[in-house]
């Protein structure tokens, strides 16, 4: 089979010519200068790992030579590209930098999936370097394709976290969402500020409110699973992320789901007493106080100093599940929550039932359940963009099926494969095209602790997400996408990240890396949904 006819995302055009398949040899070197250089020296990195071959980084190609470069596109938007490869060449072009990475991306999948591993793991049988002869011009659907981290309910380290950046980043999922904030843990550090005079100690939130996670019956709050990120670990993420075109999104759940920052600031309640740390997975029973001043001080400090450390666009105030809080108070916090962030120059972003605020000029509303249409009518009346995040669809939180010894089942319809996250189409209930930003899959963490875990609920159906948020509806097929998933599970395999081998997929090319190196959390406490 043509490596081209295994593509993921399917791209938008791909055209297989008749010329020779091009033959990487230890000769070629990779042409590329100015802002084309990170990419080539991403994909030299790669190269090189796998073949041991020098492939310098020149100036000007010769025949045999990678050359990447910018040209006009003038149907494509920020990330098209095209990749041309000939018997003679390999040339990777686009406008932008993010068109080059996907390029990159595109290109190491023509490969053969031996160029996931080191030159040594291939057991001397030197594998022919060859490509596919092809044209393929291609753009995304939706600007927005991301996953979301619960780091709160479960800490994942920095390192953690750019390992997850690098899995994703390969299906051109170009968005991390970090569920910085809930009930159990608060994970980011916030900075006393130099005019404190309410003596909020916001030092306490990661010092007190840090320290928690999702508690597990017989396994307990292990170490590496509780924690926070330093203002300087976030923008090492922030910053490793971009290299890889992904745009981090932090979030700070709000005005519910904050048990962590009602122990750590006692001021913040109405009584003036700090509450307890609370690790069980219990959702919807603490609030900020609407007629505390000090809420909105404390939120004007947090965001403030969030968007500051946050060169993207998005700032997320979370807004779900507040049961506790009272429709007009929860009105009144919310409009000024999002107004501050607007305030700070960002684009405000809020689980689905804060669209029953009036929001600011072209907020984002993620849907996750319930109406749809209040989304809808914001998108409609305020010009807001619609994230579709359909937990029956997108939810990477959910067992497989009920012998998943992982993952909640609380979603009606569920539980759900590979094959519910592929057969949507986000565009729907009255969304038009421009309306939607895009598609995200959140990995809630209640029964998740570490990477081993995480990419074993994530994969293969974030996936299936790649796919859903770039390719053309029309385009997309589901018996040809488990063919191609199939195909996919040897380099997820020689990459060492697990997945789940669906019994409906043929992933005979290799097994998926074992899951279980880590202790399986024994059951949370569950949710009452
Ligand atoms: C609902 S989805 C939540 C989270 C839970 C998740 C578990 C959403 C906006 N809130 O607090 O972790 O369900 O599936």
């Amino acid at each position: 089979m043509n490596l081209a006819e295994n593509l993921i995302p399917r791209p938008q055009h791909l055209a297989t010519s008749g010329s020779a398949a091009f033959t990487l040899h230890a000769s070629a070197r990779i042409a590329a200068s100015g802002g084309a250089l990170a990419s080539a020296g991403q994909l030299a990195a790669l190269l090189r790992r796998a073949t041991g071959y020098a492939l310098p980084l020149v100036a000007e190609a010769l025949p045999g030579d990678l050359v990447l470069e910018f040209t006009d596109m003038p149907d494509g938007g920020p990330e098209a590209y095209a990749v041309s490869v000939t018997a003679e060449s390999v040339r990777l072009t686009a406008t932008d930098p993010a068109g080059l990475f996907n390029a990159v991306q595109t290109l190491r999948q023509l490969f053969p999936a031996a160029v996931e591993g080191a030159a040594e793991g291939t057991g001397g049988t030197e594998p022919a370097w060859t490509v596919p002869a092809v044209e393929i011009a291609d753009t995304p659907r939706l600007p927005y394709r991301g996953l979301m981290l619960d780091v709160a309910r479960s800490f994942f380290t920095v390192a953690e976290v750019k390992q997850q950046i690098d899995t994703m980043s390969q299906f051109k999922l170009n968005a991390l969402h970090l569920h910085l904030t809930d009930d159990q843990a608060w994970r980011i550090e916030i900075h006393n500020p130099a005019e404190n005079p309410s003596g909020l100690d916001y030092s306490r939130l990661t010092s007190v409110g840090g320290q928690g996670a999702v508690d597990h019956p017989g396994v307990g709050l292990t170490p590496g699973h509780t924690g926070f990120y330093t203002q300087q670990d976030f923008r090492e993420i922030v910053d490793y992320a971009a290299t890889r075109n992904v745009l981090i999104v932090p979030e700070i759940d709000l005005p519910g789901h904050v048990n962590a920052a009602l122990a750590a600031l006692p001021q913040l309640n109405p009584d003036g007493r700090p509450r307890p740390m609370n690790t069980s997975g219990e959702v919807g029973y603490s609030t900020l106080d609407a007629a505390n001043p000090l809420t909105y001080e404390f939120v004007r400090e947090v965001l403030g100093q969030l968007a500051a450390i946050t060169p993207g666009p998005y700032l997320h105030i979370g807004g779900d599940e507040a049961l506790v809080t009272g429709h007009d108070n929860y009105v009144a916090m919310v409009r000024e929550f999002a107004a501050i962030a607007a305030g700070l120059g960002k684009t405000v972003v809020g689980w689905n039932e804060y669209a029953d605020v009036e929001l600011p000029q072209g907020a984002v509303v993620q849907y996750w359940h319930g109406e749809l249409a209040p989304a809808v009518r914001q998108a409609a009346e305020n010009g807001a963009r619609i994230l579709m995040s359909p937990a029956a669809n997108t939810y990477l939180d959910q067992k497989y099926d009920s012998a998943s010894p992982i993952g909640l089942e609380w979603v009606e319809g569920g539980p759900f494969t590979w094959a519910e996250y592929y057969a949507w189409d986000p565009a729907q209930g009255g969304i038009g095209e421009e309306q939607l930003l895009g598609v995200e899959g959140p990995l809630w963490t209640e029964t998740v602790r570490g990477n081993r875990q995480a990419a074993w609920l994530t994969y293969p159906r974030a996936i299936s997400l790649a796919e859903v948020g770039w390719s053309r509806q029309e385009d997309r097929e589901l018996q040809d996408f488990r063919r191609r998933l199939g195909t996919f599970g040897e380099r997820l395999a020689r990459q060492g990240v697990t997945f789940q081998e669906a019994p409906d997929v043929d992933w005979s090319a290799a097994p998926a890396p074992a899951f279980s190196d880590e202790p399986v959390p024994a059951e949370p406490q569950v949710r009452n949904n």
